[in-house]
């Protein structure tokens, strides 16, 4: 083999591992773009299919509300939603059903609204509704630990103009 030969094979040998680098850094470019688009995708959605455990959050032009009921209350005391828009409320019961008074089963009612939702124990219940008239409203459980009175089992419903 000619010293020309040699020096031919290792520079093809050269382009030929340039070209290998190449190809993986343009795999590895993609695959990191690809999670990027994973994650931010993932990122922006992640209210629509797993709202927060409690609270109000925003959805479009809507409003979903997750509240837990336990005899201690409801963890959201005050609910805020505008005029006009959409609301669901997810109401979730964390008591069993081994409970002597409401047998683990808690209400979410607004009288003015005409909302009358009851969650099962350690079950969740949703009701959708359309708040069209602002004012402040009274929500509560009028199942357990002296209903409506209690208050503890009862919070503000507030819509907005
Ligand atoms: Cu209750």
């Amino acid at each position: 083999m000619s010293h020309s030969d040699k020096e031919r094979l290792k520079r093809q040998h050269q382009a030929e591992r340039n070209k290998q680098r190449t190809q993986i850094f343009r795999v590895s470019a993609f695959v990191v773009l690809l999670l990027f688009v994973i994650f931010a995708v993932g990122y922006l959605l992640a209210p629509v299919f797993a709202p927060k455990a409690s609270g109000v959050t925003q959805v479009g032009s809507g409003k979903i509300i997750n509240i837990e009921a336990a005899m201690d209350g409801f963890d959201v005391p005050e609910i805020r939603v505008k005029a006009g828009e959409q609301v669901t409320i997810n109401l979730r019961s964390l008591d069993n059903s081994m409970h002597t008074d409401g047998g683990g089963k808690h209400q979410f009612a607004i009288d003015e609204l005409g909302v009358n939702l009851v969650a099962q124990p350690m079950s969740t219940n949703s009701t959708t509704f359309t708040a069209t008239k602002p004012g402040e409203y009274t929500f509560y459980c009028d199942i357990c630990c002296g209903g409506k009175a209690n208050p503890t089992m009862n919070g503000k419903f507030v819509v907005e103009a």
